[in-house]
């Protein structure tokens, strides 16, 4: 997998609309969250996640960012609830995260950034598949969730641990076992709005659901995502740092919570 579009200053976020126009469009993500500026709404359902961990296929460096993939043939590992209608299945998850602990995440809270924001993607199976899905307005559910510095998470260990194995762009190998759920908060109250893919294609197609209470992650463990690389074996190498996108324009969305 090659990619014409990066982070650095030749081709990140900024050179971005170039390629895809629809940078520029009206429901581009990520956005700064107000949250004295979102609208509580009582009609929101609570989250239904339900992760089957034998789905859990592999691990990938895509030269982005290193998602974990799941099989998704079946109803196996779904969301449903929430701000969407139907059943979303578990297709990949994946973070973005910054070169030091005050940046990092794509979504901000009344500018606070975060150091590290996790995503968990899933299509609607109202389309046949995943690529069918991602260039529809109701298409993609996107969850994602802040890391804030603290205490080690030994949710994430078994993540990071198999980080050694893809060092490199391009390499990947077999994850398995594992329950994303296990990655997230107590609490699943949320922030909705929506939103677009935060890279290129940056298609307007994903329901965001943006948990407001984030999960720790030690210092430690945020040094191991930065031993990632960009870059393929062979190449200079070149640490995977600042793979986020900054804020974009709300142009008159509004945001929902689930929670007064
Ligand atoms: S995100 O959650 O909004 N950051 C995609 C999924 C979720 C997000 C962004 C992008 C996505 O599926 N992109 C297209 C597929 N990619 C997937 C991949 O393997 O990593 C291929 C590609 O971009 O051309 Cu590289
Ligand atoms: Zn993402």
């Amino acid at each position: 997998m090659s990619h014409a579009w990066g982070y650095g200053p030749h081709d990140g976020p900024e050179k971005w609309a170039e390629s895809f126009p629809i940078a520029n469009g009206p429901r581009q993500s990520p956005i700064d969250i107000v949250p004295t500026q979102a609208q509580h709404d009582h009609s929101l359902k609570h989250l239904k996640l339900k992760y089957d961990p034998a789905t859990a296929k592999g691990i990938l460096n895509n030269g982005h960012s290193f998602q974990v993939d799941f099989v998704d043939d079946d109803n196996s590992s779904t969301l449903a609830g929430g701000p969407i209608s139907g059943i979303y299945r578990l297709r990949q998850f994946h973070f973005h995260w910054g070169s030091s602990d005050d940046k990092g995440s794509e979504h901000t809270i009344a500018g606070t950034k975060f150091p590290c924001e996790l995503h968990l993607v899933h299509w609607n199976t109202k389309y046949p598949n995943f690529g069918e899905a991602a260039s529809k307005p109701d298409g993609l559910a996107v969850v994602g969730v802040f890391l804030k510095i603290g205490s080690a998470n030994p949710r994430l260990q078994k993540v990071l641990d198999a980080l050694d194995d893809i060092r490199s762009k391009g390499r990947q190998t077999t994850f398995s076992n594992f329950d994303p759920k296990t990655l997230l908060p107590a609490s699943l109250d949320y922030w909705t709005y929506e939103g677009s893919l935060t890279t290129p294609p940056l298609l307007e197609s994903v329901t965001w659901i943006v948990l407001k209470d984030p999960i720790s992650v030690s210092p430690a463990q945020m040094a191991k995502f930065r031993s990632l690389l960009f870059t393929s074996e062979g190449e200079a190498p070149c640490c995977m740092v600042d793979n986020y996108r900054p804020p974009q324009p709300l142009k008159g969305r509004k945001v929902r919570a689930s929670f007064k």
